[in-house]
């Protein structure tokens, strides 16, 4: 195990859990000083509504953060963006009135979210009688059983007297040093759970740092909005700092960026660095206590980071799920989000809005499978339950010929990119992918596949155009599945380096294709190059040419274009064509000329040539283009450096 797992984190989030009144702010600010009710409609009212933030500094250097959130039923939604990336719940239940309704949601919550640990505080204990407080003790040890927190401590304490405080607050530090510090390697990632101005400074959002780090001037992108920034300042509890880390709650200060244009769900990472989704496949797990079963097509709530979307979730494989059941499902959602596989996600129904289930997302881009096909079960199965390599082989065998870039298989995968980079080696190292370059890979099975497709198509193209030298790569690459450029572009780099194709400009070949003519064919080959030859500065059309043989055609008779495709004839303009050496002849007689008399006139070009204007002009035009001469009002000269002057 690397040292650093071994060491503990400098920085634990601690949230509060709880129902509402049951003394959770109080505690907070007991141990704090900080009273996290800010807002004026939280003292009006006397509870919370909103995310409080207070933190703890031990002498040894750990900080503890603490996220204090709200109890009210009607406000599980913020709980839930609070407590998105939280390392320990500290779970408040009141001594007088013992476990309540949101005592269990909220504990729920912490367990779909797989918070690891944690710990109980019986507050209000001023307020019981000792038996009394033995029997909750044991009531609540009783609910805790089934859950990540059995055996956890369970503290009394009174805020008002501050009896059981100094206990409380040994317990949470000793638990919070047994807190794995997070990795740094992956890439940066902060859910963001307020915006605010800060005069002089402009925006500023807060979070907890999920994975990464994240430095001043970093170039960030607030998801799933597009809008990009730069990281003007940072702070972390309360002190600037010029890097922030995973785990710690941040404050960003963006530069440019309006308060206005970003919302609590948003989510701050590099620019690049993940995707949006409209569709995420995941584990499904629905709540013992869930009111009634999950129908297919059900409309929930789906919370994922501090990120609530309504969605419909699609049962795979089965249309109906039942309370303390799991499944593989789709969720189809009204707003793109912005996750990555591994993260944990809460559902709750749309009505009555309470807590049903959740699970962990597994592919955040996927595959437009048909819902029940067993192929969509394999393929989640595989990603739920393979080493990250066969996660990686899988993601590049559902993108088939397109290949995926490693951008791409970054923003889908959880493992970051220095990681990510080993899995992709050793896949390649295995023969399980193939890298188009350093950047683009595919998987083996799709490469065979185009490369058999591709030579199939070519034999297939040789067999019914036996007279054509090649296909034009454009045409071969749409057909063989409109392959992607440099997926197809390497293939056929691979088929030339083994012999197996040949191409020239922008035709291709079978090495092995030859033209083979019928004796009557080569007649008309060798006919109309005869023709053509001695014809000179004059020659005849197409049409005439052939018809002097016995076949009725135009320029585009296979034959007439077997002379061009081997360039023996050479088109002029439109149906104009010479033969090579006529054309070589001319060119020859009029640089001759131009050496001499260093320009020429369509009148001198017709007598040098003993031609009409029918055949001077165009030769003219033609020159011109193959930049031998230059034009100067009527007249042409010869081009300074140009392909004859030299
Ligand atoms: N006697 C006594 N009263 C307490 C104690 N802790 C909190 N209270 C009182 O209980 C009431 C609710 O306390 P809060 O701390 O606001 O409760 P909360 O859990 O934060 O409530 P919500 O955030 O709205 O869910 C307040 O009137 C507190 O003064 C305690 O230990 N003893
Ligand atoms: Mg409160």
């Amino acid at each position: 195990m690397p040292a650093r797992l071994m060491s503990q984190a400098t920085h634990v989030v601690v949230g509060t859990a709880g129902h509402i009144d049951h003394g959770k702010t109080s505690l907070v600010k007991a141990l704090t000083g900080t009273d996290t009710d800010r807002l004026p409609e939280e003292k009006a009212r006397g509870i919370t509504i909103d995310l409080g933030f207070a933190f703890l500094e031990e002498p040894d250097g750990l900080t503890i953060e603490i996220v204090d959130v709200p109890g009210h039923e009607r406000f599980v939604k913020n709980m839930l963006a609070g407590v998105g990336g939280i390392d320990l719940a500290l779970l408040v239940i009141a001594a007088d009135e013992g476990v309540m309704p949101q005592t269990r949601e909220h504990l729920a919550i912490c367990s779909l979210l797989r918070i690891k640990a944690g710990m109980v505080a019986l507050t209000k204990t001023d307020m019981v009688e000792p038996d009394w407080l033995e029997l909750v003790k044991d009531d609540v040890a009783r609910l805790l059983e089934p859950t990540f927190l059995a055996g956890c401590p369970i503290l009394p304490v009174s805020s008002k007297t501050g009896q059981g405080l100094p206990e409380l607050r040994t317990a949470l530090a000793e638990l919070a040093r047994q807190v794995a510090p997070k990795g740094v390697d992956q890439t940066a990632r902060l859910p963001i759970d307020r915006v605010f101005t800060v005069k002089g400074f402009g925006t500023v959002i807060t979070g907890t740092l999920g994975a990464g780090r994240v430095a001043v001037d970093d170039r960030m992108e607030i998801y799933p909005r597009g809008l990009q920034s730069k990281v003007r300042g940072l702070q972390v509890h309360g002190h600037a700092v010029t890097q922030a880390q995973a785990g710690q709650r941040t404050a960003v200060n963006l530069q440019g960026i309006e308060r206005v244009a970003i919302e609590r769900g948003d989510v701050l990472a590099p620019a690049g660095g993940l995707v949006s989704s409209v569709l995420v496949d995941a584990t499904v797990e629905l709540l013992e206590d869930a009111p009634r079963p999950i129908k297919m097509r059900d409309r929930v709530r789906f919370h994922v980071g501090t990120q609530e979307v309504m969605a419909r979730l699609l049962l795979v494989g089965q249309t109906e799920l039942s309370q303390g059941g799991r499944a593989y499902g789709r969720f189809r959602l009204e707003a793109p989000v912005v996750a990555l596989p591994g993260d944990r996600y809460v559902i709750r129904s749309y009505s009555p809005i309470i807590t049903i289930g959740g699970g962990t997302l597994l592919d955040v881009a996927p595959p437009r499978f048909k819902r029940k096909a067993p192929a969509l079960l394999a393929h989640l199965t595989l990603l739920e339950t393979g080493t990250p390599g066969q996660v990686v082989e899988e993601h590049l065998r559902q993108t088939g010929a397109a290949g995926a870039r490693l951008a791409d298989l970054r923003a889908r995968t959880p493992f970051g990119p220095e990681r990510l980079r080993e899995l992709v080696d050793a896949l390649q190292q295995s023969g399980a992918i193939v890298g188009v370059d350093r950047e683009w890979y595919i998987h083996r099975a799709a490469s065979d596949r185009l490369r058999g497709e591709t030579l199939a198509l070519l034999e297939a193209f040789h067999a019914d155009n036996p007279l054509r030298g090649g296909i034009s790569r454009e045409e071969l690459r749409s057909r063989a599945g409109n392959a992607q450029e440099r997926v197809f572009a390497q293939l056929l780099t691979i088929l030339e380096a083994a012999g197996v194709v040949r191409s020239e400009k922008d035709q291709v070949r079978l090495a092995a294709h030859s033209i083979r003519l019928s004796p009557e064919q080569q007649r008309v080959v060798d006919g109309l190059e005869a023709d053509f030859r001695r014809a000179g500065a004059t020659p005849p059309s197409p049409e005439e040419a052939l018809g002097r043989l016995g076949v009725k055609g135009t320029e585009r008779h296979e034959l007439f274009q077997l002379l061009v495709a081997d360039r023996r004839l050479l088109r002029v303009k439109e149906s104009l064509y010479f033969h090579v050496e006529a054309l070589q002849t001319i060119q020859d007689k009029l640089v001759g000329h131009l050496r001499e008399k260093k320009d020429i006139g369509p009148a001198d070009m017709k007598d040098l040539l003993g031609v009409t204007r029918k055949y001077a002009i165009p030769l003219m035009e033609y020159f011109d283009g193959q930049r031998v001469t230059v034009r100067q009002g009527e007249r042409r000269v010869l081009r300074p450096g140009g392909t004859a002057a030299g």
